[in-house]
């Protein structure tokens, strides 16, 4: 890709700072590294408000993108979904807004092709396991999820008809549950390993209880950012079609939420109480995913342990403490 402009919307994000993270370390020209020739842009919502098509429209006049990998969204774990519950118009309207914005914007700034990202709990609630993606729009999604999962099945709706009517060349990843450096590490709207990180270390400092929302048992499987970067920087280089592509580990690595606690305990190295409060929400109990289109796709791909990964994350955690994303004022 010569002269190529690779926009990120959603650029100081986790997924976001991740793809810079691996655009800037692998080796120059070689499959995951820049290549001669392009230029990568992260945007916060700082440089534009994707909310408001004028913000979004000067954005693209900016930097003129040739590729978008379209990441910016009103993101939370199950706790921020379900706060928002009762006004889940927001979850649903403000990712809706987002997501049209950059869509019909990439389609009339000519951009040569468009990443957008979903989430493996877009799916259906009942459905067969394990997810495929063939299976988005075959039921309701989980009820703690409304208005996110819609909005986001919306895009894949949206990226069949901006190919039928314009040729465009769209398309959308799925991830499941991700983790890493610069993600966000708020005690209550965060997604389940920086806010478990984020509490074992308050507990280990404190010398007080680890507590754990729910009962523990719900599965989950999760993906390193630094891994999930690759894979976006493998379809925007290889993967031509818009049908979507989940990007996840194997349905067989499922891990339970006692499982990750039990790694964060080690992690962090503590070594005082722990208890779950089964008071709280488990969410959905289990949404596995099929690697299988992926890795057929790309001849393999491998993984990174996950308590290596988790080692980095905490790591990273602890040695940016001060100016991470944990809520404190
Ligand atoms: P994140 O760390 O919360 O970052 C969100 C990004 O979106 C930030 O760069 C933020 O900019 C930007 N943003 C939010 N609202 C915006 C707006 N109105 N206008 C412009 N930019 C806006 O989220 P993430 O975890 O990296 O998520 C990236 C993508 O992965 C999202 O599409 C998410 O749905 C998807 N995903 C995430 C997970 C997960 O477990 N984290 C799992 C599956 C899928 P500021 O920094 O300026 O606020
Ligand atoms: O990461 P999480 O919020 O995502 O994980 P979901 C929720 C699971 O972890 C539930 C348990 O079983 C919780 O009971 N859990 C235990 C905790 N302690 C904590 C904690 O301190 N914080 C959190 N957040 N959970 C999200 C969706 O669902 O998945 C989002 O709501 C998003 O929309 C994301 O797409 C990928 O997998 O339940």
């Amino acid at each position: 890709m010569s002269n190529t402009v690779v926009l990120i919307t959603g650029g100081s994000g986790l997924v976001g700072q991740a793809i810079r993270h691996v655009i800037e370390t692998e080796p120059e020209g070689s499959r995951f590294g820049k290549k001669p020739g392009e230029t990568w842009i992260f945007a916060s919502s700082s440089e534009g408000d994707l909310r408001d098509p004028a913000q979004t429209r000067q954005l693209f006049e900016k930097y003129k993108p040739t590729h978008v990998i379209h990441l910016a969204a009103l993101v939370g774990g199950l706790f921020k979904n379900m706060k928002y519950k009762a006004s889940r118009l927001t979850f649903l309207r403000d990712n809706i807004l987002i997501n049209d914005n950059v869509l019909q914007t990439s389609y009339e700034r000519k951009a040569q092709k468009l990443i957008s990202c979903l989430s493996t709990c877009v799916f259906p609630d009942k459905v067969e396991y394990p997810l495929d993606e063939h299976k988005i729009h075959s039921g309701p999604p989980h009820e703690s999820n409304f208005g996110y999962a819609h909005a986001k099945r919306m895009v894949d709706v949206q990226n069949h008809a901006y190919k039928e009517e314009f040729g465009c060349n769209f398309t959308s990843a799925i991830p499941t549950n991700v983790f890493g450096p610069h993600d966000n590490f708020d005690l209550e709207d965060s997604h389940v390993i920086p806010g478990l990180i984020h509490k074992c270390y308050l507990a280990k400092k404190n010398n007080t209880p680890f507590v754990v929302s729910g009962t523990g048992k719900p599965l989950r499987q999760f993906i390193f950012s630094w891994d999930l970067a690759k894979l976006f920087i493998w379809m925007l280089r290889e993967y031509d079609d818009v049908e979507p592509v989940i990007l996840s580990v194997g349905e067989d690595e499922e891990v339970s939420i006692k499982e990750v606690a039990d790694a964060i305990v080690k992690a962090v190295n503590f070594r005082g109480d722990y208890t779950f409060d089964t008071s709280r929400a488990d969410g959905q109990f289990r949404k596995p995913a099929s690697n299988k289109k992926l890795l057929t796709l790309m001849n393999g791909f491998e993984f990174t342990p996950f308590e290596k990964a988790l080692d980095i994350t905490v790591d990273w955690f602890l040695k940016n403490y001060d100016t991470a994303r944990t809520g404190k004022v």
